[in-house]
């Protein structure tokens, strides 16, 4: 049996809903099988992070070397880099690769907190996004990478455009509720583009939403899947871990895992 196989490179949520650990039971979820190289360490449980860690570059280098030097990936994902100079070692290596490689930008949290310094979202602009064959940023992401205020459905678009035009080759804004309490997620593949609305979930599960999306994504993609199907395939994957949640933890808890791909 020939078994597909995706690689992420993240950080480490030892609470296990968001990170690397969220992206590989997503792999395995759907029956891909993952490889993690870890790029920073952070201590969280729901409740809050307390501290993070980056790993040395030099050691984030020897892992990605000796893990693609025995195991060919047939997609990549990238999540938690931190900072510039683990970006630019990422994207060095990156870009000698041919397999889709999804990124997640991890600059700024749903919620709206920074996660990264300046120096390393112009890495990510120069560097990175043009290895990209799709970037799946939250509107705060993409606002900031495009410089584009995300109110109405043109902006988004305009957006879209304006982050492909530092090199990836699709582009999917994670939305925010909008004033009819529906969720807005656009998808800008450059000559199409597809616009979704779905009522938002209410839910204290929230943990790894934009993790979970983008590497069931990564998924679909090792396994040959189109990008729209893999999208539409990662979302139903999503809608139905926000429907049935764990409620594990004293704080904003996972996502639930474990529900049905299909
Ligand atoms: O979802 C963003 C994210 C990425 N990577 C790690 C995280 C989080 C959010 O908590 O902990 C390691």
């Amino acid at each position: 049996m020939n078994t597909p196989v995706a690689l992420t490179i993240a950080g480490s949520d030892p609470s296990g809903g968001a990170g690397l650990q969220a992206d590989l039971k997503t792999f395995h979820q759907f029956g891909i099988y993952g490889m993690s190289v870890v790029t920073l360490l952070t201590v969280q449980s729901t409740q809050k992070v307390s501290r993070v860690e980056m790993v040395d570059v030099g050691f984030i280098e020897e892992q990605i070397e000796a893990v693609l030097s025995d195991i060919t990936p047939q997609a990549i994902k990238t999540g938690a880099l931190g900072t510039a100079k683990v970006i630019e070692c990422v994207a060095d290596h990156l870009s000698k690769l041919e397999q889709p490689i999804v990124i997640d930008p991890v600059m700024i949290s749903k919620h709206g907190q920074r996660l990264m310094e300046d120096s390393a979202i112009d890495a990510m602009k120069s560097l990175l996004l043009k290895n990209a064959f799709l970037v799946t940023p939250n509107v705060f992401e993409a606002q900031l990478l495009s410089g584009v205020t995300i109110a109405d459905q043109a902006s988004y678009i305009a957006a879209a455009e304006t982050i492909a035009g530092l090199g990836p080759k699709n582009v999917l804004i994670k939305g925010r509720v909008d004033q009819s309490g529906s969720m807005i997620d656009v998808l800008w593949m450059g000559k199409e583009f597809d616009f979704y609305r779905a009522p938002e979930i209410q839910t204290q599960s929230t943990h790894g939403t934009g993790c979970v999306l983008s590497a069931a994504i990564t998924a679909s993609l090792a396994a040959g899947l189109d990008l729209r199907t893999a999208v539409q395939k990662a979302k139903l994957f999503i809608t139905n871990a926000l429907d049935s949640p764990f409620r594990l933890g004293k704080g904003i808890g996972p996502i639930n895992m474990h529900t049905r791909v299909d």
